[in-house]
């Protein structure tokens, strides 16, 4: 397949100010007639017009009304030489929605019709040029079977309806913002509305509608809220309004990936929207509340202002992801969400950019745009953004952001518009900082701190690894925010923000008589890897008295993950070990203790370093001994602080359900007690478990109790599992639960239990949630995926061989848990590569899963 450059881009030939589309609508039979208004750039030279498609045929083409036959097919293409500046166009394609199984342009799901268009969907629904700096009005016909489509849906406005009187029925819609190709939409389905009002800060009112099947009406009081509370936030902290009557969000059960943003008629995957307690967790409803304000918030960083081309795609993804966690932040606890974005950034983000994939924020060239949907793109990018705001201010950085989205209103920009947009606006110079969108790998930070006198010297140093087609890299800007303990009261005369800008550099901080206790990396203001070879006693100190509590979370985690790796890799001796446990301990003990701590930050507190964080801290891992090792230590823990573990649990279950922080804290806590008891005292974890279980009047506490019996070795595992079964068997997001929770559990038989559950009656290939609750949940599970034989990584690979003819964009997501075989055992390793190189070898392999797997082998 050919690849792609950033340095080739040229603008479009030809622009397409109107396009009007008029669907006869069919589940396997849908005819669509496309009006184009095409004008030839003037900044161009003569060139034909060229439009894309893929899998599909012109049945007839018109220029400017008449027939022609002035065109033909060049690949995929269909390119007409056209004497003037101006033309209208028009084609007529059909298409099979019902045999759609790749899930892009326009399918059938469950009975409905919808679209998924971004990145390159629209081309296999017309032919047009498809890119994302060609800007479109949009003027929409729908019309299909009045009781297989009673609701017919697209962007913008409906302006008419009307029905035929055959039993057929159509809309139309008009699209007022001129809008790319990828944020084209419609549904049309047998759906229920659940409708609400907003009204704008300049007093215009909204009408909301979140559209799901009929029985799913109760389940989206959560989702509408959450899109009350984004629209009222996105007015307050960055001052942006909505610009449509009308928002409408769709639920579809077959979705590649999260949400879709189009233009006034937001899709989103079902498990973003639909929420109660009886079948939602805490987690679910922040997810939930997440997705809709991420969704939400591209309504100006995606849809108002879009992308030049797709290597720009963090302009938007990198900077609503930032938008989306400051948003969750202000709607819970600002610490507990700063946590819980690391955690993602280091267990998704970190690992592939130490790997065969890594790329910088903005890429400079792909065979597949959908295999760039990556946490580099959308989580490093907004932690890109967040340093610039962190360099500004939050003041001058919305400063920045307004001179941003006034200034490109309408366009389809780059990242450097942005960065200069922020420069301006902010009074920054980014010029060594554009270096964060160019440079790929997580930079490694050492720090140290002297004292002398009464002055503190931090040293700093920085390295930014080689990734691949980057063998060497420059010192990037990194602010650190830092602050120096006092020993003897834990407290602190202010806080700095240092930036190391070169690849090393001392910073004097005068007025400290006793050596003081350094704080670094506060808020984790850089995201990249520090070594602050800190001593125990001092992480112990920090862990207590910190008062960012980000840093108060990290001094803890490093605490852990310098004992755990020393405990993998040998070098820990048995005095070692026995002091390493002890400091941890007594650390942990004090969170358990501590009545300042709020239940949801102490449950964050108690979670140790996941199992793909800690492989990123050795050089060649062994999952097993990571798995061994992280797992002593948690059942030393539960003997050691066996009571505080049970106390815990017997005040957690006495607080009744309801959503505010107290509870979900409880909530949190009480599992996280379960899961320490089960590694320590089994049988105890067991039976508290099973009637955690049956007194549930909630999903967070019953999914809880069911992970936590899933990994042990009780009859009251199949008891409960046989139950959860039986009494969600309708309902398919409860049944993804019910298949992760198997395929990622810490049983022994885990992997023989994943093999079980690939011939189970309720797994589909079909159905992406289905897929990805089964085996992603499995290839995360590093005790089982890792199999001395290679039998897991044969299981990955034989789903992305059956997968990959299906649906190419969700089989080559498969890829990467294959291509990090540099970083684990060699035996393992040559195992792995024989998997790739197997799935390499199959015929008439997708685009989508030769260019990761080729990658994954480089
Ligand atoms: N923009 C979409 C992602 C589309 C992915 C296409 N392969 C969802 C989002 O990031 O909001
Ligand atoms: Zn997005």
């Amino acid at each position: 397949p050919p690849v792609i450059r950033r340095a080739d881009y040229r603008p479009p030939a030809w622009l397409v100010p109107e396009v009007a589309l008029d669907f006869a609508l069919g589940l396997d039979a849908t005819t669509v007639r496309a009006e184009l208004t095409v004008r030839r750039n003037p900044a161009i030279d003569r060139a034909p017009l060229r439009l894309a498609g893929d899998g599909i045929a012109a049945r007839a083409v018109t220029v400017d009304g008449l027939p022609s036959n002035a065109w033909r097919m060049d690949g995929a293409d269909l390119v007409i030489d056209l004497p003037g500046a101006e033309h209208r166009i028009g084609i007529e394609t059909a298409i099979n929605p019902a045999a759609n199984s790749q899930l892009m342009g326009l399918y059938a799901s469950g009975g409905m019709l919808c679209t998924q268009c971004e990145a390159e969907g629209f081309r296999r629904i017309t032919f047009h040029p498809d890119r994302p700096d060609v800007l479109s009005v949009y003027r929409v016909r729908l019309s299909g079977d009045k009781a297989r489509f009673p609701v017919l849906l697209a962007n913008g406005n409906c302006i008419a309806t009307g029905d035929h009187g055959d039993g057929t029925h159509w809309a139309e819609w008009h699209d007022p913002w001129p809008k790319p190709s990828y944020l084209f939409a419609l549904v049309a389905g047998d759906l229920v509305a659940t409708r609400d009002r907003f009204t704008t800060m300049s007093g215009r009112a909204v009408e909301l509608a979140i559209w799901v099947r009929p029985g799913d009406e109760g389940r989206t009081a959560h989702a509408m809220r959450s899109l009350i509370q984004s629209m009222r936030w996105d007015e307050e902290a960055f001052g942006r309004e909505y610009d449509l009557d009308l928002f409408n969000i769709v639920a579809v059960s077959d979705f590649n990936m999260g949400a879709m943003e189009n233009k006034g008629l937001n899709v989103f995957n079902t498990r973003y929207v639909l929420a109660d307690p009886e079948t939602a967790t805490d987690g679910d409803y922040d997810a939930v509340e997440g997705v809709i304000g991420h969704e939400y918030f591209h309504n100006w960083s995606g849809n108002r202002v879009t992308c030049r081309d797709w290597f720009q795609l963090s302009l938007k993804e990198g900077f609503t992801v930032l938008r989306d966690q400051l948003f969750s932040a202000a709607m819970g606890s600002e610490p507990v969400k700063r946590i819980e974005d690391v955690r993602v950034l280091r267990a998704a983000q970190f690992p592939e950019d130490s790997g065969p994939l890594a790329h910088p924020i903005r890429p400079d060239s792909y065979q597949e745009i959908s295999n760039f949907y990556t946490a580099t793109v959308y989580n490093k990018g907004a932690e890109v953004i967040r340093m610039m705001r962190t360099l500004a201010g939050p003041e001058r950085f919305r400063a920045g952001c307004d001179l941003y989205f006034a200034r490109h209103d309408g366009e389809a920009a780059t990242c450097e518009d942005f960065i200069r947009a922020i420069e301006e606006g902010a009074g920054l110079d980014l010029t060594q900082f554009r270096l964060w969108y160019s440079q790929a790998g997580t930079p490694r930070v050492t720090a140290r701190l002297d004292h002398a006198g009464d002055t503190a010297t931090l040293h700093l140093a920085q390295q930014v690894p080689a990734t691949p087609d980057q063998p060497s890299k420059q010192p990037m800007p990194i602010p650190l925010r830092i602050a120096l303990l006092d020993r003897a009261t834990g407290r602190h005369a202010g806080e700095h923000l240092v930036v190391l800008d070169t690849a090393e550099a001392r910073f004097d901080f005068p007025g400290h008589a006793q050596p003081p206790v350094l704080s670094i990396n506060r808020g984790f203001s850089a995201p990249v890897a520090l070594d602050a070879g800190q001593s125990d006693a001092d992480l112990v100190f920090l862990a207590a008295h910190d008062d960012d509590p980000f840093a108060r979370y990290e001094a803890l985690q490093r605490l852990i993950v310098g004992h755990l790796t020393g405990a993998i890799d040998g070098t820990l001796d048995a005095a070692g070990r026995q002091a390493g446990r002890e400091a941890i301990g007594g650390a942990l003990a004090a969170v358990l203790d501590d009545p300042a701590l709020d239940d949801l930050m102490r449950g964050e507190l108690l979670i140790l370093p996941a199992e793909s964080y800690l492989a990123e801290q050795v050089a060649a891992a062994d999952p097993v001994s990571i798995r061994r090792e992280r797992e002593a230590l948690k059942a030393w823990l539960a003997d050691r602080l066996a009571d505080r573990f049970l106390a815990l649990h017997d005040r957690a279950i006495l607080v009744p359900y309801s959503l505010d922080a107290a509870a979900r804290g409880a909530r949190k806590v009480k599992t996280q007690a379960l899961v320490y008891l089960a590694a320590g005292r089994p049988e105890e974890a067991a039976r508290r478990a099973a009637a955690q279980y049956d007194a549930a009047d909630n999903m967070t506490d019953r999914q809880g109790a069911m992970m936590v019996l899933c990994g042990l070795d009780t009859p009251l595992r199949a008891q409960k599992l046989a139950d959860f079964h039986a009494r969600y068997a309708a309902d398919a997001l409860v049944i993804d639960k019910w298949f992760s929770l198997q395929a990622g559990s810490l049983h022994p038989a885990a992997l023989d239990h994943v093999r079980a559950l690939a011939g189970h009656p309720d797994m589909t290939l079909t159905n992406p949630n289905r897929v990805r609750s089964l085996y992603m949940a499995f290839a995360a599970n590093a005790g089982a995926f890792h199999a001395a034989d290679g039998s897991g990584y044969r299981i990955i690979a034989d789903l992305i061989l059956a997968l990959d003819p299906l649906n190419a964009q969700t089989a080559a997501r498969f890829v990467p848990p294959l291509g990090r075989w540099r970083r684990i055992d060699p035996g393992r390793a040559a195992l792995m590569r024989a998997e790739l190189e197997r799935i390499l070898a199959a015929p008439r392999l997708s685009r989508d899963t030769y260019e990761q797997v080729s990658r994954s082998l480089g």
